[in-house]
């Protein structure tokens, strides 16, 4: 029997909780040690030393995407499409999230959470104000790319739905300003009644 899927990483994480999400969501058989960057015996897994990692019988990968995309290769599924305009448009917003969407709002997490947190000094209005800026950028294209919709792509949630709405894990103690934008709230209410993300609500 092959051994259990390992994705490392404290689930605390936006990063680790979304392929731990869609591990749970397609079934498959996952453990999740949940180390810290920071812990010596993490440090020699991997150079890049970012949580998440995934580690399947000794192969290893990080980037929190990448991983989504190789657990969606193991198994049948709908969570990554084949067809191609499909698959198109979820690799859009995978990418998306990476380059615009969680910068948009990580350092406001790093700022109100995590600082307070491990007692790493006063948040930084500066940084929270100028991120804020982003945010309303980014938050109004996706508001605009759920208009009418249940999901962003097709009318069944896929990886695009698991790696944007991981980001708002933590949107009510980061003070993010929803509001504004009532189809992203309805969608992320959906998305956090999703099986995968039940099963990895933050404990805090
Ligand atoms: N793009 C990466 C980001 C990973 C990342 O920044 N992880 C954070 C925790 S959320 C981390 O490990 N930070 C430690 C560091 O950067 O040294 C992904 O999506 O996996």
């Amino acid at each position: 029997m092959a051994n259990p899927i390992k994705i490392i990483g404290v689930p605390f994480s936006q990063n680790v909780r979304k392929p731990l999400a869609v591990a749970h969501h397609l079934g498959l058989d996952v453990e999740n040690p949940p180390m810290s960057p920071r812990d010596p015996e993490f440090q020699p897994l991997h150079a890049a030393g970012r949580i998440p990692l995934l580690d399947d019988d000794g192969f290893r990968i990080c980037e929190s995407n990448a991983i989504m995309i190789y657990l969606c290769s193991k198994t049948k599924n709908d969570l990554y499409p084949e067809e191609t305009k499909a698959r198109g448009l979820v690799n859009q917003y995978l990418f998306w999230d990476v380059a615009h969407w969680t910068p948009a709002y990580q350092p406001i997490q790093f700022e109100r959470l995590v600082k307070p947190m491990l007692g790493l000094g006063d948040t930084d209005e500066t940084v929270v104000e100028a991120t804020l800026v982003k945010f309303a950028r980014e938050a109004a294209y996706l508001e605009g790319a759920l208009k009418g919709r249940d999901w962003l792509v097709g009318d069944a949630p896929t990886l695009a739905d698991f790696a944007a709405a991981a980001g708002l894990t933590h949107a009510g103690a980061m003070r993010l300003p929803l509001e504004d934008y009532p189809n992203i709230r309805a969608w992320n209410e959906r998305a956090q009644g999703l099986e995968g993300f039940k099963k990895t609500a933050p404990q805090m």
